[in-house]
C-alpha cells in the first residue's frame, strides 16, 4: 500500500462528519458549514487522522438525496478542511460527488455500496488515484435490512468483497490503493455484526488493509440499558476499538474521537 495513507504504527481514527439533517446519531447538528468545520477541527484536535465528511444519510430506512444537494452540504466543508491540511474522506456513493470533492482536495473516496449504487463510481475511483474504501453492502438503506440473510455471514461478505475487489480491479483501480470494510449494520443483524467482529481476521486474510465502523450503532446500544443515550454509546464503542486495535486493524470510524483516542492510549500502556 501507498505510504501517503499507511499508518503503521498505530490504528488510523477516522472522525465522523455527518453534515447531514438525518444521520442516526448526529442528525441536524453539523448542518451548518461553520459548526461541521470547527467540529472537524475539535476532532483532529483529539486525534483523528482523517475525517469523514458525508452529506447524506444511511441509516435503515434514509429516503435518498440529489448530488446538487450532497453537494451544497459538503463541497464548502470539504475544501475549508482541506485547505486548513486535513485529510478528508468523503461518505459518498455517487461518481459525481465523488469527482468533485476529491477536485477540491479529499483523499479518500469512502463509498457504502462500494461501487454498486453508482455505475459511474469504479471509473471515477480509478481515474482520481485516491484510495478507495471498499465496504460490504447489499442494497440502499430504505430496505437493506430484508437482506441480511446469509449462509456464513464472515465467509458471505468476504466473498462478496472479493467478488467487488476483482471488479474494481478490472475497472482500473488498484489493488493498493484499495480499504476493505465489512459494512457494519447494512444488511446485517446484531448477531451478524457481532460475528464479523469475532472474526475479523478472516477478512484481513485477503490482504488489504480494513476499516470498521461500529461507532454507535444499534448492535452496540444493545449492550447498554433501555433508553441508554446516543453518548452513552460511546463508551463500548471505545472498548470495541482498543480490541480492534489488537486484532491490528487499519482503522476505525468513530462519532467520539476523544473516547476512542483515550482507549488506545490505555491499550498501548497495556501493549
Ligand atoms: N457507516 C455509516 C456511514 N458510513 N462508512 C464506512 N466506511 N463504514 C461504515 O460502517 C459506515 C460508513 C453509517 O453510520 P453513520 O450514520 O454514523 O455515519
Amino acid at each position: 500500500m501507498a505510504d501517503a495513507y499507511r499508518f503503521a504504527d498505530s490504528m488510523l481514527v477516522m472522525g465522523i462528519l455527518n453534515v447531514t439533517p438525518d444521520s442516526f446519531s448526529d442528525g441536524g447538528q453539523f448542518l451548518d458549514h461553520d459548526a461541521a468545520i470547527s467540529h472537524a477541527r475539535e476532532l483532529v484536535g483529539q486525534g483523528a487522522q482523517i475525517i469523514d465528511v458525508g452529506g447524506e444519510s444511511t441509516r435503515p430506512g434514509a429516503e435518498r438525496i440529489g448530488v446538487a444537494e450532497e453537494l451544497r452540504r459538503i463541497l464548502p466543508v470539504v475544501r475549508a478542511l482541506a485547505r486548513d491540511g486535513i485529510r478528508v474522506s468523503v461518505d459518498t456513493m455517487n461518481a459525481e460527488t465523488a469527482h468533485a470533492t476529491i477536485d477540491a482536495g479529499a483523499e479518500f473516496i469512502n463509498d457504502v455500496s462500494g461501487g454498486l449504487a453508482d455505475p459511474d463510481m469504479v471509473a471515477v475511483a480509478a481515474g482520481s488515484g485516491a484510495p478507495y474504501i471498499l465496504s460490504h453492502w447489499r442494497g440502499h438503506s430504505v430496505d437493506m435490512n430484508s437482506r441480511a440473510h446469509y449462509d456464513d455471514v464472515v465467509v458471505d461478505v468476504r466473498t462478496e468483497l472479493l467478488g467487488r475487489l476483482e471488479a474494481l480491479e478490472a475497472g482500473g483501480v488498484e489493488r493498493d490503493r484499495i480499504i476493505l470494510d465489512p459494512g457494519l449494520g447494512f444488511a446485517k443483524t446484531a448477531d451478524q455484526n457481532w460475528e464479523i467482529l469475532a472474526r475479523i481476521s478472516e477478512l484481513q486474510s485477503l490482504g488489504l488493509p480494513v476499516l470498521v465502523g461500529a461507532s454507535r450503532k444499534r448492535f452496540i446500544a444493545a449492550l447498554l440499558p433501555d433508553g441508554a443515550s446516543m453518548t452513552e454509546r460511546d463508551l463500548p464503542t471505545a472498548v470495541v476499538s482498543a480490541l480492534l486495535a489488537d486484532a491490528g486493524l487499519w482503522g476505525v470510524r468513530v462519532h467520539n474521537v476523544a473516547a476512542t483516542t483515550v482507549a488506545l492510549a490505555a491499550r498501548r500502556r497495556l501493549g
